[in-house]
């Protein structure tokens, strides 16, 4: 029997990310498209936010313990747009 020496992992848990695909409403042009991926892509928690004009869908990669799907939502709202799914 002996020691497993450095070999043991003292990180905490790492956070586990989360990819939602939201539907939204009301973006026009690519314009409105980057304003999304903007307001998305500023919160803390998210790791990537990527906005399909045609699909009108915005795929967003974030640290499910720091941030809701409803965080997500209310950004978009914010932004002046309505997100009508998530998923
Ligand atoms: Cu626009």
């Amino acid at each position: 029997m002996y020691h497993s020496g450095g070999n043991e992992k003292s990180h905490l848990d790492p956070e586990i990310m989360k990819t939602s695909v939201l539907t939204i409403e009301g973006m026009a042009c690519n314009g409105c498209a980057d304003s999304v991926e903007k307001v998305l892509s500023a919160l803390t928690a998210v790791e990537s936010a990527t906005v399909n004009l045609d699909a009108k869908e915005a795929t967003v990669t974030y640290a499910e313990s720091s941030v809701k799907a409803n965080d997500l939502s209310q950004a978009v709202s914010d932004a002046g747009y309505t997100v009508t799914n998530i998923q």
